[in-house]
């Protein structure tokens, strides 16, 4: 049974040539379709391991981003039939549904969030996020001129992805350090950013420098806004678990030369952080906007009764 049509997508996960909550569901769920129809597995029991253990290992690439398993979920749970044939076909339709459903949702997401934005509006961006970035293109295409400050977002800059995605819809960029966000924040409407996971008591994880950043902009009074379609909900928080934080290379942070040279220090690199809901003004979903405190009841109405890891061995 091997897995190979997983295999490099793992590893384009893991090594962040796959990256972005939606963008690496989808890529999840379309390898796991990909092995599906290049299966050769004798017999159902072996091709309903098979699909489990394609699953783990592309669960395993990185803890944090809830639409990872969320899609993985989605499709095994989409397997049926009891032959390899049917198996492998819905298996395969699931992943397509699947993706189709994120599209329709970070559009109408999208849609939802452009009411926000009016005509002149300057919003701030932390890191890159298609599901914020959606909410812009909405209200650019609906006539309103828009302006950016877009934070560099270090230790991977993917503040660059968001400030070239944001030219080719023809916004306004200005590129700031992360350190000088609390001096621009006076010239900003809205601090608009996306999510890895939200927890049901309405935390929301997103990028390292997230939570830092909501508390200046709480402290300067501007506006906090997080676009996240119900797939970033993390369904584990229901049942009092936490997210873990993904911590990442010390080289994405100095180099090892740079390092030697300065002597022995110890160097932390967590992709991600935890902002509060009381630091955060609204959650903008493919369901509407909710403020944080509330985004539990969405949670229990998606993901009510589920099996949490379907990809675990039943024995
Ligand atoms: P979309 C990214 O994580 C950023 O933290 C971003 O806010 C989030 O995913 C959501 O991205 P990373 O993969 O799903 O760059 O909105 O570590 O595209």
């Amino acid at each position: 049974m091997p897995i190979e049509e997983v295999e490099s997508t793992a590893e384009d996960i893991e090594e962040m040539e796959i990256r972005g909550a939606a963008t690496i569901a989808a890529a999840a769920a379309e390898a796991l379709g990909a092995q599906a129809a290049a299966s050769d597995a004798p017999d159902p029991d072996a091709f309903e391991a098979e699909m489990r253990r394609a699953a783990t290992e592309l669960y395993e690439t990185r803890p944090t981003a809830v639409s990872l398993p969320n899609a993985l979920r989605f499709v095994l749970q989409g397997m049926e039939g009891k032959t390899v044939e049917a198996k492998r076909e819905s298996i395969r339709s699931a992943g397509r549904r699947f993706r189709n459903d994120l599209e329709t949702a970070q559009e109408r997401l999208g849609r939802i969030g452009a009411n926000r934005l009016r005509d002149g509006d300057v919003i701030m961006t932390h890191c890159h996020s298609t599901d914020a970035l959606a909410t812009v293109e909405h209200a650019v295409s609906d006539g309103k001129h828009i302006e950016a400050f877009v934070k560099e977002t270090r230790p991977r800059n993917q503040g660059q992805i968001t400030a070239s995605q944001l030219r080719d819809m023809g916004v306004p960029v200005t590129m700031i350090v992360d350190s000088a966000a609390h001096r621009y924040l006076n010239d900003v409407d809205h601090v608009l950013v996306g999510a890895d996971s939200i927890a049901a008591d309405g935390s929301v994880i997103n990028k390292i420098g997230t939570s830092g950043l909501a508390v200046n902009a709480r402290d300067r009074g501007t506006p906090i806004v997080v676009a996240a379609q119900t797939l970033k909900l993390h369904p584990g928080t229901l049942t009092g678990h936490t997210v873990e934080i993904e911590m990442r290379a010390e080289t994405e942070v100095i180099s090892a030369d740079d390092r030697a040279d300065i002597g022995e220090i110890t160097v932390e690199n967590p992709a991600f952080d935890v902002t509060p809901p009381r630091h955060i003004d609204a959650i903008i979903t493919e369901r509407g906007q909710f403020p944080p405190e509330s985004i539990v009841s969405l949670m229990r109405e998606l993901y009510g009764d589920m099996d949490e890891e379907p990809w675990t061995d039943p024995e």
